[in-house]
C-alpha cells in the first residue's frame, strides 16, 4: 500500500545520500508491515471496513512521503556504533521499526502544523485537512497518528529490557516539541505585530524545542538504545551535537520557506503571512535601518501577496541570501568541530547526519 520509492536525494554538490535505494526500499517495506497490523490490530477487532479503510489511506497519504532522513538515520546509527560489524537482519529490522515511529511522529507534528500554520501543501500534496472530505477530521486523524507510535512500540519492543527507556524518550520528546510549537505559536500571534519579540535567543529556543529534538536527538537516541549505549554521558553528548545540528536544519527550513522552490521542497512558505519569529525576521531586524523596519512593521503577518513581496524586498535589500549562505558555511564548520572534538562516540554517527543536511535544496 505504500507509495513508490523516491530516488536518492542529490544535493546541492551533487552528491547522492548515503543511503542506497535498496535500504530505502527495505525500509519502505516496513512500513507496509507495520500498516497491515494497524489496520488489523486486534484492539480495533470488529472496525467497520470504512473506518479500516480510513485508516489505511490516511496513514498512506501522511507517513511515508517524505525526505524519510530521520527515519532511516536509525540503522545509520546502529551501524556506526557498532564500526562497520555487519547487522542481523533482526537488527536491521528493529532499528527499521523504530525509524519508521519517528516518522509517525513527524506525520503526527504535520498534520497538525499545517493546521496550525495554515498551509496549503505538504510534500507536493495538498495538506491532510485541505481535502474536502477530511477538514477537521484531521485533528483526530493527527492524535491517531500519534497512538499509533505506542501500539507499534508495543508490539515490537514490549518484552525489550529498554522498552521504559524508549517509552520515555518519545512522551519526552513530544513534550518538548509541543512546548517549542507552543512558543512558535504565541510569539506569532495573528493580528499583532511586535518586532521586539523576534529576537535571536527567542528563535534559539522555538527551534530547539519544535525541531531539534524530535529531528536529531531522537534518532540518535534510538539508534543508541537498541545498539546497548547505556552511559547517559554518552547521551548527554549526543544531545549537544544533535541540538545544534536541529538549529541548523530548521535556520535551513526558515530560509528554504522564503527562498526555497514550492516543486522541489513540496510547501508553499507561510512563515512572513503568519507572522513567524522566523530566523529570516530575526536576521532583517538586526541589520535593517528605520525606514526598512517600518516597512516590515506594515507588512509582516498579512495574509496579503503585495504585503509578502514587500517584505521578501527588505530581505532582498538586507541580502539575506548571503547572509545565509555565509551562516551555513560556519555552522558546517562549527559542528563538524564538535564533532571531531569528541571520541565517545564514533564520528560517523553524526557526520552521516550531517552530509544529508548540508546545502539542502529541499
Ligand atoms: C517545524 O515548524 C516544526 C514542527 C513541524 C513541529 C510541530 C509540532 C507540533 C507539536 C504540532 P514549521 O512550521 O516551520 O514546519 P514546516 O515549514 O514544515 O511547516
Ligand atoms: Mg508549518
Ligand atoms: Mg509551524
Ligand atoms: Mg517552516
Amino acid at each position: 500500500m505504500a507509495t513508490a520509492a523516491a530516488p536518492a536525494p542529490v544535493h546541492a554538490n551533487g552528491a547522492a545520500t548515503a543511503d542506497s535505494s535498496a535500504s530505502r526500499q527495505e525500509f519502505l517495506r516496513v512500513f507496509e508491515k507495520l500498516q497491515t497490523e494497524l489496520v488489523k490490530d486486534p484492539l480495533l477487532d470488529n472496525q467497520p471496513q470504512f473506518a479500516a479503510d480510513w485508516l489505511a489511506k490516511m496513514l498512506d497519504y501522511n507517513v511515508p512521503g517524505g525526505k524519510l532522513n530521520r527515519g532511516m538515520a536509525v540503522v545509520d546509527v546502529l551501524r556506526s556504533l557498532k564500526n562497520g560489524q555487519a547487522l542481523t537482519e533482526d537488527e536491521v529490522f528493529r532499528a527499521n521499526v523504530l525509524g519508521w515511529c519517528i516518522e509517525w511522529l513527524q506525520a503526527f507534528f504535520l498534520v497538525a502544523d499545517d493546521i496550525m500554520d495554515g498551509s496549503v501543501t505538504r510534500r507536493g500534496q495538498p495538506c491532510w485537512f485541505r481535502l474536502p472530505k477530511v477538514g477537521l477530521v484531521a485533528c483526530n486523524d493527527s492524535i491517531i497518528l500519534e497512538a499509533c507510535i505506542y501500539r507499534i512500540l508495543k508490539t515490537h519492543f514490549g518484552k525489550s529490557e529498554y522498552y521504559t527507556q524508549l517509552l520515555d524518550l518519545f512522551h519526552e520528546t513530544t513534550y518538548q516539541t509541543s512546548h517549542g510549537q507552543l512558543l512558535d505559536l504565541i510569539t506569532a500571534p495573528i493580528g499583532t505585530v511586535d518586532l521586539s519579540k523576534y529576537t535571536l535567543p527567542t528563535y534559539m529556543r522555538i527551534v530547539t524545542f519544535k525541531t531539534a529534538f524530535y529531528s536529531f536527538y531522537l534518532p540518535v537516541a534510538c539508534g543508541m538504545l537498541i545498539g546497548g549505549v547505556r552511559e547517559e554521558g554518552s547521551f548527554d553528548l549526543a544531545q549537544e551535537i544533535c541540538i545544534q545540528m536541529g538549529q541548523y536544519f530548521q535556520i535551513q527550513d526558515d530560509y528554504l520557506d522564503c527562498y526555497g522552490d514550492p516543486e522541489v521542497i513540496g510547501k508553499i512558505g507561510t512563515d512572513i503571512q503568519d507572522n513567524k519569529c522566523s530566523w529570516m525576521v530575526v536576521q532583517a531586524l538586526q541589520r535593517a535601518q528605520e525606514q526598512q523596519k517600518e516597512v516590515i512593521k506594515a507588512n509582516y503577518g498579512k495574509d496579503d501577496a503585495t504585503a509578502v513581496a514587500k517584505v521578501k524586498a527588505v530581505y532582498n535589500e538586507l541580502q539575506l541570501e548571503a547572509v545565509f549562505k555565509q551562516y551555513e558555511q560556519e555552522s558546517y564548520a562549527r559542528l563538524t568541530k564538535l564533532i571531531e572534538g569528541q571520541s565517545q562516540l564514533p564520528q560517523e554517527v553524526f557526520t552521516l547526519l550531517l552530509a544529508k543536511i548540508y546545502k539542502r535544496m529541499k
